[in-house]
């Protein structure tokens, strides 16, 4: 099934220079960009996306560290794109996620861990609204060529 999801790149990747890298593994898997910003999310926002965890021993850090530069916000767009995003991420706990995953590659922390990435219908719902209007959508084709 067609979906979309909603991917954030987290101060850590800008700061340390790893933009082009981490985007790269999400465009060479053939996932389709229909929505990029960069950003300062506001101290409301950040608790409206992380508001699950709110009272959690690593909330007041998580905040912290999600507001202590830009992020970069986007829209994936493609074939069971919230589970194949999910894979390319790898697992939230770090013990667990794998060499090959861009957490297991990139992340050293699993509170600074690189990327969000949405983790169902309903959440890819609500984040991509949180974060995008409608007009800031760019639908295009792939002139017709098959490669993904
Ligand atoms: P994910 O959906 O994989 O981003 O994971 P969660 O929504 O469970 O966690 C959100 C963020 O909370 C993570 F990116 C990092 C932080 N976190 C911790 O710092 N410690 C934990 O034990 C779990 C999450």
């Amino acid at each position: 099934m067609l979906e979309r999801t909603f991917v954030m790149l987290k101060p850590g990747v800008l700061q340390r220079r790893l933009v082009g890298e981490v985007l790269n593994r999400f465009e060479r898997k053939g996932l389709k960009i229909i929505a990029l910003k960069l950003l300062r999310m506001d101290r409301n926002m950040v608790e409206t996306h992380y508001a699950e965890h709110k009272g959690k021993d690593f909330y007041d850090k998580l905040v912290e560290y999600t507001l202590s530069g830009p992020v970069i916000a986007m829209v994936f767009e493609g074939e069971e794109a919230i589970g194949v995003v999910r894979r390319l991420t790898g697992p939230t706990a770090l013990d667990s996620a794998q060499s090959g995953t861009i957490r297991g590659d990139y992340a050293a922390r699993t509170r600074l861990n690189i990327v969000h990435a949405s983790d169902s219908p309903g959440s890819a719902e609500r984040e991509i609204r949180l974060f995008f209007t409608p007009q800031e959508f760019c639908e295009w084709d792939d002139g017709n060529q098959d490669w993904f």
